[in-house]
């Protein structure tokens, strides 16, 4: 009896001492900060812009540091303005070999138009995009690394796609709904192996900011629903309750969409949205989506639910 008790006592310094003391695996939120922050000084990262690829080449060339295993898939891709773009998905395996996988992913482009901003004048402007790409890219860049020091029993694969944020202006809201997530729509048609297939995904979209208000959202509910209990479960019992909250609200078109109805992998996304709040953060889409709009705390909320979901595999 008291040396089962002596045990767990050591066990749960053990388990301290691996995570910091803190809740969940280890996660560097300074780092996952600092990756937001690395897109951002590219300044927009708005198709067919120097920034884009830029930035491109910096996301390859960084995950390259934490596994052999990156695909750039180049597409062409056509606008709902009839512009024909260069798309570039990025993606990172862990793992390669192992058949039983699970897929994260984030897009890493940002909208070429501010068009919820306040301020009409900024309608036609681009958005910077911290939490609206940046901050998903972030905290998987920061989870790449992890990965690479701890291996998990499942492989992984992190997609980040291009060409989300390219969907109709406002000025011309409803009539062209395909022509958002078009990098995901792209890869779910034609994956970077042909035949890929994981046991579920997880998108993150706009997870940065120090309020985010992650509901189960529609999308998510109707293709994945045991995926949002497992994944909103392992959140509440870090201690994120505050972030994750337990209820639901509309379905939204973002990559996962497409991921569920085209490469039918069941797919959540982790997203700031509450109908109760009027939809999403009143810096979406606006030319104050900036690194004002992000919070270390809530990259490490999510990066380090994701980590346990993925280390919780057999
Ligand atoms: C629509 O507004 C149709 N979908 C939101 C998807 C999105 C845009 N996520 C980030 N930016
Ligand atoms: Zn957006």
């Amino acid at each position: 009896m008291r040396r089962a008790a002596v045990v767990s006592a050591l066990g749960l310094l053990a388990f301290a001492g691996v995570c910091g003391g803190q809740a969940g695996p280890a996660f560097d939120a300074a780092k996952a900060y600092g990756y937001v922050k690395a897109q951002v000084d590219f300044g927009p990262r708005v198709p067919g812009t120097a920034a884009h690829v830029a930035c491109a080449e910096w996301l390859a060339k960084t995950l390259k540091q934490w596994t052999p295993d990156v695909v750039v898939q180049a597409f062409r891709a056509k606008a709902f303005d009839g512009k024909m773009l260069e798309g570039r998905n990025i993606v990172a395996s862990f793992g390669a070999g192992m058949k039983d996988r699970v897929l994260l992913c984030a897009h890493w482009d940002s909208r070429p138009f501010a068009d919820h901003d306040p301020d009409p004048a900024n309608h036609w402007k681009p958005v910077l995009g911290a939490n609206d790409g940046a901050s998903g890219v972030g905290v998987l860049l920061e989870v790449a690394r992890q990965l690479s020091m701890k291996k998990p029993a499942v492989g992984v694969d992190i997609v980040l796609f291009d060409l989300e944020d390219y969907g109709e202006h406002r000025s011309r809201q409803g009539y062209a709904l395909e022509s958002w997530a078009l990098g995901s729509q792209h890869w779910s048609r034609t994956p970077h192996r042909p035949g890929y297939t994981a046991r579920f995904g997880i998108l993150l979209d706009m997870v940065g900011a120090p309020d985010a208000r992650f509901t189960m959202e529609g999308t998510s509910m109707y293709y994945a629903p045991a995926i949002v209990r497992k994944v909103w479960k392992t959140a509440r019992a870090l201690g994120y309750g505050n972030h994750f909250l337990e209820k639901e609200s509309g379905a939204l078109i973002d990559d996962h969409l497409y991921v569920n109805r085209l490469a039918r992998i069941p797919t959540i996304d982790i997203i700031d949205y509450d109908d109760d709040r009027g939809g999403f953060t009143k810096r979406w889409h606006t030319v104050h989506d900036t690194m004002e709009g992000i919070s270390a705390k809530t990259l490490e909320a999510v990066g380090r639910t994701v980590l346990a979901v993925v280390y919780s595999e057999k």
